[in-house]
């Protein structure tokens, strides 16, 4: 009988969680990109191989939260470590002080926890990695330090086996074709959000929120059609998505069909709306309507 339990990915912003997430799975699952707060909310995402199911779960980077859209995202990171059989902290540098927060929740869960150095393809010497794992050292009585390349999968087996000592022979608790809680909306409402990431900059990147406001399949046309609302805090937020005579907006809707297209293997007419709800984030009730409460 295969083994299968739960293990949760945290680290500060930026150090590849989701990256490492998708890649293990094979699937582009979470949304990706090198702004921080990418990531809103907890994301499972699933591998089944050779009778084993690795039901991994990513987070939010853990910061110190300055907004409601901010507790929501530290309380959704530090919930997922409750209950899970093994923990990767994710690093890309040697311990800083700004590791502390980290390393005090992963101390108050006791939890075994690997000490994931990821990209290791952009350090330029061995002596690279001594130097974050010695600084690491001593810090808590890690289950292993494996150095990775999430963009380059190196060294995964050795991770995989590493996290399955500590999985528990048993039944699946997911079916093998599921490889994500999340719903095909919001995956692909993420997937537009990614877009607005990498085309935008300082604060709008953070402002904007997207739901999925209908979709419905035309039977004609045999495509499916998708409304897509994008939430911003501010009228000149709103004008910068847009863009001249509508330019942003039209290369945002057609990278985002481009790859909901592929990865739901599907033919998708998007039609993107924006909105301003002035400053969302500091409003619990419609951080939550937006689907990062609880
Ligand atoms: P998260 O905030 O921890 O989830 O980080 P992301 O997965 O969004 O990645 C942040 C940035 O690091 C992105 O630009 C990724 O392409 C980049 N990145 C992630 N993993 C690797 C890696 O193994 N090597 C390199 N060179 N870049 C990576
Ligand atoms: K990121
Ligand atoms: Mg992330």
């Amino acid at each position: 009988m295969g083994k299968s339990g739960f293990i949760t990915i945290v680290g500060k912003p930026n150090v590849g969680k989701s990256t490492l997430l998708n890649a293990l799975v094979g699937e582009k699952i979470a949304i990706t990109s090198p702004k921080v707060q990418t990531t809103r909310y907890r994301i499972t995402g699933i591998l089944n191989e050779d009778d084993n199911q690795f039901i991994f779960i990513d987070t939010p980077g853990m910061h110190k939260p300055s907004h409601s859209l901010g507790k929501q995202m530290d309380k959704a990171a530090t919930e997922a470590m409750a209950d899970v059989d093994c923990v990767l902290w994710v690093v890309d540098q040697p311990f800083k002080k700004s590791d502390e927060f980290i390393l005090n929740r992963i101390k108050h869960e006791g939890l075994p926890t690997i000490l994931v150095i990821n990209k290791i393809d952009e350090l330029e010497k061995k002596s690279d990695i001594d130097e974050i794992i010695i600084s690491f050292m001593g810090k808590y009585e890690f289950d292993e330090i494996i150095p990775v390349s999430a963009k380059d999968k190196t060294h995964f087996v050795h991770l995989k086996n590493a996290i399955l000592k500590h999985l528990y022979e048993g039944p699946q608790f997911y079916p093998e074709d599921y490889v994500t809680d999340q719903s095909k909306d919001a995956r692909m409402a993420e997937l537009i959000r990614e877009k607005i990431l990498y085309a935008t900059e300082q604060e709008v990147p953070h402002s904007v929120a997207v739901m999925i406001e209908t979709m419905k399949v035309n039977e004609e046309l045999n495509t499916l059609d998708v409304d897509a609302l994008i939430i911003v805090e501010r009228d000149s937020q709103k004008g910068i998505i847009i863009g001249k005579n509508g330019e942003m907006l039209k290369k945002i809707g057609t990278q985002a069909r481009k790859e909901i297209n592929k990865i739901f293997d599907l033919k998708v007419h998007l039609t993107l709306w924006v909105k301003v709800k002035k400053d969302w984030r500091n409003d619990p009730q419609t951080v939550t309507r937006y689907g990062y409460g609880d």
